[in-house]
């Protein structure tokens, strides 16, 4: 299958080899009221990709494809939540602390869930990740190597953050990964379109980014 649309040149995969990767889609960073309208942010931004981003994950399960959702959590005693992460900078909330949604970033709390738009189903992979990159301290790499998975098609959020580096991770482990641009957001609209620059930069530096519709067209094609 091949992506003609996307930047800086076509993208080729096959539906058995990649997974679409959901980065981070958690009621916190998304709904009013949750930890990321707690630090200022105006999550309308964020939730304005969500009908992109649930167009995207019908299609792709339809194809019959790897659907790997990520959450930012931590365990609930915090062990994995180095000090440098938590006492960085001089947010009124910080992470384990009580929020408007239960625990900040941590496991099992309802801030931490998956929006009901987007909840993971039966099969698919729910990866709680303790830092900003979906491979470190998760063990992703081995249960896509396990499935034979190649390539990574990505969406979430935020997109210079969790979404960045997971796939310069990716790249670093030998993924071709390509970028949803209307499937992925930044509380920064200047930073999202920076990193959709950095990703494609000098011949698919990090990756590929196109459009979520160039991808619906090309498994529309495909069937
Ligand atoms: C994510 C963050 N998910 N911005 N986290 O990007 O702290």
């Amino acid at each position: 299958m091949r992506i003609e649309q996307a930047n800086p040149f076509a993208y080729e995969f096959e539906v058995q080899n990649t997974a679409l990767v959901l980065i981070d889609m958690q009621r916190d960073f998304i709904e009013p009221g949750g930890f990321g309208e707690t630090l200022g942010n105006d999550v309308s931004l964020l939730e304005a990709i969500v009908p992109a981003t649930q167009a995207a994950l019908a299609a792709w399960r339809k194809a019959g494809g790897l659907v790997v959702h990520t959450r930012e959590a931590h365990k609930a005693d915090l062990s994995d939540c180095p000090p440098a992460k938590r006492n960085r900078g001089n947010p009124s909330l910080r992470i384990g602390d009580e929020g408007p949604m239960g625990r900040i970033l941590v496991a099992g709390e309802p801030g931490n869930q998956i929006i009901d738009a987007l909840a993971p189903v039966d099969g698919e992979l729910v990866i709680d990740k303790p830092g900003k990159g979906m491979f470190h301290a998760t063990g992703l790499h081995e249960l896509l190597q396990q499935r034979g998975i190649t390539h990574l098609l990505f969406g979430g959020v935020t997109t210079e953050v969790c979404v960045q580096t997971s796939m310069r991770e990716a790249n670093d482990r030998g993924y071709d990964g390509l970028l949803l641009e209307d499937c992925t957001e930044s509380y920064f609209p200047a930073f999202k379109a920076a990193t959709l620059d950095m990703i494609r930069a000098q011949g698919a530096i990090v990756g590929w980014t196109a459009p979520s519709a160039a991808l619906l067209a090309a498994l529309n094609n495909a069937t």
